[in-house]
């Protein structure tokens, strides 16, 4: 079975909803980078003071300091532990940077998942969730910054082999289940 995965799609796809799922039914390390950085934010660390304003306007924080997260994160992780990226990476330096840490780790990916579905329905989940950074004019700027930033990601896994898309438009449980049979 395949441990070291990574869920891509754009901003309300579910890849959080799924990816915690699914980690839990797997005993994978869950490293959402939303997660952490929401987390920085809430103890008003440093790193969260710089990312706040950053994440409220739907812009991408530095590369700088989301490697620095992940880096930390990864490297403690024994080489058969198994874990979900989810949210990262989120441009091509992203992963760039990921390979390169990943081969001297030793632990390279075995499967992106990739989750897409139509705008409307994302913006609908998006608003229905209402985080602080879901309201329209900054989820429509956050879909901008997907398709610029994050989808040619897309290319640049299918390229390499590692690409399976997915359909994230049904119930969670639906979704889940498209997961699961992918993975079988
Ligand atoms: P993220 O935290 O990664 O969040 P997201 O892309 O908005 O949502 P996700 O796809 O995980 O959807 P979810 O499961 O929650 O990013 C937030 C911000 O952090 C970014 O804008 C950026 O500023 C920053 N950031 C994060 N990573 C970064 C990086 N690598 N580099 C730079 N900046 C970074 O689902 C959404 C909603 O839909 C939920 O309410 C859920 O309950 C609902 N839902 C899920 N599946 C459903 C289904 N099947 N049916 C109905 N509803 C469903």
């Amino acid at each position: 079975m395949k441990r070291r995965l990574l869920f891509l799609g754009p901003p309300g796809a579910g890849k959080g909803t799924q990816a915690q799922r699914l980690a839990a039914d797997r005993g994978l390390l869950h490293l959402s980078t939303g997660d952490l950085l929401r987390a920085e934010v809430a103890a008003g660390s440093d790193l969260g003071k710089q990312a706040e304003a950053v994440m409220a306007r739907g812009e991408l924080v530095s590369d700088a300091l989301v490697l620095a997260i992940v880096r930390s994160r990864l490297e403690g992780q024994p080489e058969d532990g198994g874990w979900l990226l989810d949210g990262f990476p989120r441009n091509l330096a992203q992963a760039e940077a990921l390979a390169e840490l990943l081969e001297d780790l030793g632990q390279p990916i075995e499967l992106v998942v990739l989750m897409e579905l139509e705008d409307g329905v994302l913006i609908q989940r998006l608003l229905s969730r209402g985080r602080t950074d879901d309201n329209e004019a900054v989820i429509r700027h956050r879909l901008e910054v997907y398709r610029e930033q994050t989808a040619p990601l897309i290319r640049y896994y299918r390229d390499r082999g590692l690409l399976a898309g997915v359909a994230a438009d049904g119930t969670m449980e639906e979704v889940a289940a498209n997961i699961a049979a992918m993975l079988a």
